[in-house]
Parts: C-alpha cells; structure tokens; sequence
C-alpha cells in the first residue's frame, strides 16, 4: 500500500506601516515561494471586493463617508470573518497562504484612535493563527514623511507614529517577526523577509528535542 501525507500549508502575515514597501514585498515573497515550488494564495485585507469590503472601500476613500470608530473596526473584523473559512480550505489544500495585512493592523490602527486594545482585539479572536507575522517597520520617524503619505485616511505621520506605538504591543508573541526597512533597499528587505519565513518553517518542524 502505498500512503500520501498531506501536510496542511503555511499562513504567513505580512503587516507594516503605510508605505514601508509591504505590497512590493508581499509581491516578491509570492514570487519566490512559487519559485520554491509552493501552491501560494495571496488574501489581502481589507478585502474589498466583498459586501463588507465595499463598504470598507468606501470608508477609506471617501472622507465624507460617515461611520463610527466601533462601527468601522467591527466592519474590517467581519471582513476577515468573511474569509476565514477560505483560508482554512486553502491551508488544508496544502496551500501557502499569504496576508498582506491581517489581525495586528485591525488592532493597531483602530486602537491607535482611542479604542481599547482587548476591546479591539476580542472580535478577532478565533480566526486562524498565522505561523508567522512579518512585520515591516520603520527606526526612524522622519520616514512618516515620506512622500505619498495623506492620499488616503489615516496617512498621516502623527497618526502613523500611534499605529506604530499599537503595532509594537505584538512582539511579545512568538510568531512576531519585525524587519527594519531604513537604508535597505527591496532586494535586502527582500532577504531578510524569507529568512523570516525560512526560520519560521524550520520552527514548526520543531526542534530537537533531548
Ligand atoms: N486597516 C486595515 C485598518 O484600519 N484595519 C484593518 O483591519 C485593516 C486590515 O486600512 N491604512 C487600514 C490600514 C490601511 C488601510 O490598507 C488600507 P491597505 O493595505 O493600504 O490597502
């Protein structure tokens, strides 16, 4: 007889602040995990395609849209509800999946505005976990300068340095990875954003144990 192990796939996050490259990096994470022969799935959040993401969509493009704190933080938690079972199929199918944002920017950005953390937190808690969070950061603020910031709600450097400050309440968790972006350019974040996702597998085999 012969068996055929079917292992379920990987669920990598990837969060950042606004213009830290997340999406160029997402890009190319995706490339090499293909390369590398894997099945990848991209899920990017908010997903607004979606009946809650329309509305979501409309609330960040649209400053004139009217919707309360709670209202707004409750939508981007439903939208993730919306696809978790997706992503259990996908990781069950043997797929790697990627987040190009997730769970940690509901929190930060929402809490960042006044909201408490755990109240922030609670509405999500139950979707699946990723194996590992790959965090793009920034050491220095000046960087909350950079330009294209302000096109959409919530670009703004003030407010950026508090998505920052929420962000950070992550690294206590062990799938928490941050990669410092200042100075490097896409091919060196690029590097250290797979050795993340390197680690993290070799982690998940777990370790010897003596
Ligand atoms: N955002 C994103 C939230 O405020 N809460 C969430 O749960 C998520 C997933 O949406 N400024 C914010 C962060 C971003 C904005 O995301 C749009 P993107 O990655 O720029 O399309």
């Amino acid at each position: 007889a012969s068996y055929f192990f079917m292992t379920r796939g990987t669920l990598i996050a990837i969060e950042g602040l606004d213009r830290t490259g997340k999406t160029t990096q997402t890009t190319k994470l995706i490339n090499r995990l293909a390369q590398d022969g894997k099945d990848v799935e991209l899920i990017k959040f908010p997903e607004r395609t979606t009946a809650i993401g329309k509305i979501i969509n409309t609330y960040l493009t649209d400053k004139t849209f009217q919707l309360s704190d709670e209202s707004a933080h409750l939508l981007f938690s439903a939208n993730r509800w919306e696809l978790s079972q997706k992503i259990y199929d996908l990781l069950d199918q043997g797929k790697t999946v990627v987040l190009d944002r997730y769970v940690y920017s509901g929190v930060a950005y929402s809490s960042a505005k006044g909201l408490l953390f755990d109240w922030c937190y609670s509405p999500d808690i139950g979707l699946p976990r990723p194996d590992v969070v790959i965090f793009l950061k920034f050491k220095e603020e000046e960087n909350f300068e950079r330009e294209g910031f302000g096109d959409e709600r919530y670009e703004v450097a003030e407010f950026q340095q508090k998505v920052k400050i929420q962000f950070e309440k992550f690294s206590g968790q062990d799938n928490w990875k941050p990669v410092f972006v200042d100075g490097k350019n896409i091919e060196e974040v690029g590097e250290l954003v797979w050795k993340c996702y390197t680690d993290a597998t070799k982690q998940a085999l777990g370790p010897v144990q003596n």
